[in-house]
Formats: C-alpha cells, structure tokens, sequence
C-alpha cells in the first residue's frame, strides 16, 4: 500500500472493473456543433456527472481516415466512466492528414479548457491532458504529442503515419498495434514508431493478437484496459494502476507482445 500521490479518482482497480464495458462512473454527454468551433469540427463530450471527488482528467481522441467521432464513442464512453472528461472529435475534413489531425487535436483540447461549457469546465483539471486517436488520428496523436509536451499521455491506436521517426516525442506514449493489420502494418508503423521514442522516458508497445487495423473501432477489452491504465498512470498519476502496466504482461490469447520502459517512475 501506499498514499496517495496524485489525482486518484473512483475505487481501486480490479481485472473486473477494467474488463466491464463501463467503469464506476456515471457520465452525462453534450454535443459540441462544427459550426461554433474552428480548428477541428466539432465533437462529443463525455463527462462525469459525478463532482464530489474533486475535478478530472480530459482526454481528447480523434478518428481515422474517412470514420467520424462514430468510429470512437464506445472507447470514449468507456473512458469517461472511470474518471475523465473526453472530447471525442470530428475533423474537418474526413480525409484530413495526420499532421492536421494533430492540429486539430490541439485545437480541441483548447476549446475543452478555455470554452466549454461551465457544466464540463467545472468538472475538468486543464493541466491535465491525454490525447488518443485511430489510424490517421494515431498519427495525429503523435503529431500532437510531439507539438506539445505538457500533454500528460499519448496513447496512439493502430497509429498510421509516412514519418516513421518520433525522437522529438517526450509525452509519456502507450502505442497499440494489431498484429494484423494491413492498412497500418506494426512492422513499418506501430514498431518503428514505438522503437523511435528515444526521448519519451515512458512509454510502451503492445500488440494486440490477431487482430486488423478497425479492431480499435469496437468494444474491445484489452484496448480498454491498457488505454485506460495508461491514461489513469500518467494523466492521473494515479500508481494504483502499475500492477496493469508492469511488470510487463506475457504474450496470452489478447497479447502478441509488449515492450515497455518498464517501471515507470
Ligand atoms: O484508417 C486510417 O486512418 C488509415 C490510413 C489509410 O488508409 O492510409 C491510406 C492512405
Ligand atoms: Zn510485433
């Protein structure tokens, strides 16, 4: 045991708790119109309605080449319901490029902390930000996260991106790949990026098994499980979650394999 250190939010972590489609957390959703923002195109934001334990984390996800906010409302639900406040995006453009996507990633996390609603700003620790994103979004995220590195975690999901060098990247990042996937194959994708994080002291590589590039845009397990672990370890810094993170887990039915900077400090 050990006392608390950071900005623990909700009960201690169980295997069931993170294995259920929702977490503790009842949460409550408003609708953000493209036509009131600039910068990215609008969105969905989940929130806590719970304000007794003090305010939470955001967390901004953004969607793949062609896909909508859709794509993403299972995991932004999920995650908002173990104590986050998320900003699940549109872009402008469904063909919009990875390093737009980052843009546009950046520009919703400032409209969460600056113009939201008083209901959801009231609710949210702006010095507290992760960001996520599918495909051109993972791309996207690791833009994002390269630009701005007050950002507290990056998690990038089956991440596609040409730059294949991400040296510059100091948020601590999860990366998730899918063993295979054919639109963004790990080996000139999710590895070369994960294996170019020479300056993010934190960071991790896990390969789910067996599955394809749209794994991350349906209810799955283990991406809720690691997204949420990381967000919860370093948005939160919440330590009740390193048993999900280190040691390292094993290759299993979920688990092709994971690397990591394992502890994390
Ligand atoms: O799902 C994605 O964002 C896909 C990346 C992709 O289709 O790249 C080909 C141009
Ligand atoms: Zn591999």
């Amino acid at each position: 045991a050990h006392a608390a250190v950071g900005y623990e939010r909700g009960p201690n972590p169980t295997e069931s708790i993170l294995a259920a489609t929702r977490g503790p957390f009842s949460v409550s959703d408003t609708n953000v119109s493209s036509l009131l923002v600039s910068g990215f195109g609008g969105g969905t934001i989940y929130y806590p309605t719970d304000t007794s334990q003090g305010t939470f984390g955001g967390v901004v996800i953004a969607p793949g080449y062609t896909a909508s906010k859709s794509s993403m409302a299972w995991l932004a639900e999920r995650l908002a319901s173990h104590g986050f406040v998320v900003f699940n995006i549109d872009t402008i453009t469904r063909s919009d490029q990875p390093d737009s996507r980052g843009r546009q990633i950046l520009a919703a996390a400032d409209y969460l902390t600056e113009d939201s609603s008083a209901t959801v700003r009231s609710r949210l620790d702006s010095s507290r930000i992760g960001v996520m994103g599918h495909s051109m979004g993972g791309g996207g995220t690791l833009a994002a996260a390269n630009s701005r590195p007050s950002l507290q975690a990056a998690v990038p999901l089956t991440p596609w991106h040409l730059d294949k060098t991400w040296g510059g990247v100091q948020v601590p990042t999860m990366i998730i790949g899918a063993e295979n996937d054919s639109i963004a194959p790990v080996g000139s994708h999710s590895e070369p990026f994960y294996n170019s994080l020479s300056s993010a002291q934190e960071k991790a590589y896990l390969e789910l098994n067996g599955a394809s590039h749209f794994a991350p845009n349906s209810d799955n397990d283990t991406i809720a499980k690691y997204a949420i672990s990381w967000m919860k370890r370093f948005v939160d810094d919440d330590l009740r979650y390193d048993q999900f993170l280190c040691p390292a887990p094993g290759r299993s039915t979920t688990i092709e394999e994971y690397r990591s900077s394992c502890p994390h400090s």
